[in-house]
């Protein structure tokens, strides 16, 4: 699964991990080209979405849209376009996520978070642009050559990243600190956080490639029954790994006193749970045969990771 330029068969390489570094490679070498340093003062804020966008993260996003656009055989230079939009938007809601107006963390990635690097005028303004370039991105012949498929990627993200998704579910949880939230609460909460983008970076490979609506659908669901998973195994890092693990402040829902689904039921039980939600992504999969093993393997590897 070669993803720097070299078009190669999805599953080639032996694990699931160097299929993860090729993707990385690959959306790292078209990030750098899709974020040029301009030559006057404005050059400052394309420095800080550079710092945010081009190193470390592990990048399972664009490996989503890469593996989903695999099944259908969507040339590379596409689908890490498409996967670069998406993690442009991942990387817009980090930097904002750790300003102190919400959650006020100096570590990300390992190193400063983008407001501490820089200012924090700074880091909004490049959190924005990275949320419209990814839209750019997305609206270029390079990305697809048919404008309703570009319009329909476009469409997609937006719904995804806005207020019926990821800013949607950053807003129940700001609110959520001041109230219990119950299970069924929170699983929407973090669907439309987390589970939206996931899901959405699984779709648009499809959209990329054509594929029907059923196909689609069960895309859509992997993303989603995956991105629960993630969140899952995500807050139990939040209580077991070490910041330098994760390169990033950890225990930090603890404190805030935030419910999870771990802080309900405990960790054995939440461990369990995302282990069912990894099953029934696999399972949304059935029809995609053996060509859907990097996504098969990048189920297992959101609840088995350590960072
Ligand atoms: C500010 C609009 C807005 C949204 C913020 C993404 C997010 C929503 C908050 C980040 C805090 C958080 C812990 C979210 C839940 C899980 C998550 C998205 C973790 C980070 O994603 P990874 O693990 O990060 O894929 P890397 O660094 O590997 O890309």
């Amino acid at each position: 699964m070669s993803h720097t330029g070299a078009a190669s068969a999805p599953g080639d390489s032996l694990t699931f991990a160097d299929d993860l570094r090729d993707v990385a490679k690959g959306v790292n070498v078209c990030l750098d080209a899709l974020l040029p340093l301009p030559m006057g003062g404005e050059k400052r804020v394309v420095e800080a979405m550079r710092y945010s966008a081009l190193d470390g993260g592990k990048r399972l996003r664009p490996f989503l849209a890469v593996a989903s656009a695999d099944l259908f055989d969507v040339p590379h230079v596409q689908s890490l376009r498409a996967g670069a939009a998406v993690e442009m938007v991942h990387c817009y809601s980090l930097i904002h996520d750790d300003l102190p107006a919400m959650d006020d963390d100096d570590l990300r990635r390992g190193r400063p978070t983008c407001h501490k690097a820089f200012d924090e005028a700074t880091a909004i303004l490049a959190g924005d642009a990275l949320l419209t370039r990814a839209f750019s991105v997305l609206s270029d012949e390079a990305t697809h050559p048919s404008g309703d498929t570009r319009a329909r990627l476009i469409a997609a993200l937006a719904e995804a990243a806005g207020a019926e998704g990821m800013v949607g579910g950053q807003m129940l949880d700001l609110l959520a600190e001041q109230s219990d939230l119950g299970e069924g609460e929170i699983e929407r909460l973090q669907a439309l956080k987390t589970g939206k983008l996931l899901a959405v970076s699984c779709q648009i490979g499809g959209m990329l490639g054509q594929a029907d609506a059923a196909a689609l659908e069960d895309l859509k669901t992997y993303g989603l029954c995956l991105g629960a998973a993630f969140q899952i195994a995500d807050d139990l890092l939040d209580l077991e790994a070490t910041e330098s693990d994760l390169g990033k402040a950890t225990g930090k829902d603890g404190a805030a006193g935030k419910a999870t689904f771990v802080s309900l039921h405990g960790p054995e039980r939440a461990r369990k749970r995302a282990k069912t939600l990894v099953d029934q992504a696999v399972a949304a999969l059935s029809r995609f045969g053996e060509t859907a093993e990097p996504l098969r393997a990048a189920a297992a590897f959101t609840v088995d990771r350590r960072s």
